[in-house]
């Protein structure tokens, strides 16, 4: 049975990645008089990284006009990435990074049916708060039973331990909560940590797996592309993913499993 909702934030809710991050972190680069430029492959690549100062200590360390000695790289991934959390905070206010569609109306069905909903994320609370506080309102905390950020966890995804915080706050089974994730390290915190997930694949991650997923789809915003399909009676309306369809997914899960064959148990004949 569904009891939660878990939410990732970058990719997921929206596509902060290219747009957002990446700007920002270039704007941080010329503000502090760096040459350095991240585009759109390069950043790519960055983001099998977790967090955003250890994905510029990562490129520091592949580059030769980088400071040498390794307390003076900290102090300047410290620096650039506090003021690229600022420049990307003024980029959301302005308006310059969406929901992705279907996110809000997910949220909303959660909220009508009152299910619990959590923020899991390894990207920092200033980012969530920017986000979040611009599209849902300022009251947005009250929408979560729990929000674990980069700051909570002393190990990022894939490490589960950020999931294992969220559910330890909602008291729930990680069976019983469902993690929308669009990336593999994601996707892997989720399942290490006992959730089942969702993947809604995202431009940086358009082709992350279906193993080990309930479904994966391109986006919560449409149900063509979604395998396996969402399996409804009727009505065939709304055109978006909505709870029952999460509800659903998972429950063909819980079939499945008790048809497969385990032990003491032989496969049915087909
Ligand atoms: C995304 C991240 C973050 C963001 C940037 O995490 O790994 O590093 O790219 O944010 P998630 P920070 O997918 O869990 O939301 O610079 O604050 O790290």
């Amino acid at each position: 049975m569904l009891r939660a909702l878990i939410w990732d934030v970058d990719g997921t809710l929206a596509e902060t990645e290219r747009d957002g991050h990446r700007i920002a972190f270039n704007q941080a680069f010329a503000a502090c008089g760096l040459p350095w430029r991240w585009g759109i492959a390069r950043y790519g690549r960055l983001l099998r990284v977790s967090g955003g100062r250890e994905r510029l200590l990562r490129d520091m360390a592949a580059r030769a006009d980088a400071p040498a000695r390794a307390a003076a790289r900290e102090r300047l991934a410290r620096r650039l990435h506090g003021l690229k959390n600022e420049l990307y905070a003024a980029r959301v206010a302005a308006g310059g990074v969406r929901l992705r569609r279907g996110v809000r109306a997910l949220m909303g069905d959660c909220r009508r049916a009152g299910l619990p909903m959590a923020i899991v994320t390894t990207t920092s609370r200033s980012n969530v708060e920017a986000l979040l506080g611009r599209h849902l309102g300022h009251d947005w905390t009250g929408w979560f039973g729990a929000i674990v950020c980069g700051e909570d966890v002393r190990r990022k995804k894939p490490d589960p331990e950020a999931h294992l915080r969220a559910l330890r706050v909602l008291g729930l089974p990680a069976p019983q909560a469902i993690a929308i994730e669009d990336a593999p390290a994601g996707v892997a915190a989720a399942r290490a940590a006992g959730c089942p997930v969702i993947v809604t694949r995202s431009r940086y991650f358009a082709r992350t797996g279906r193993r080990g997923a309930l479904a994966a789809g391109p986006g919560l915003g449409a149900i063509d592309g979604w395998l396996p399909a969402p399996a409804r009676k009727r009505p065939a309306r709304p055109r978006r993913v909505t709870l029952g369809d999460l509800a659903g997914w998972l429950e063909r899960q819980a079939v499945a499993r008790t048809q497969a064959p385990g032990p003491g148990r032989t496969a049915r004949p087909r």
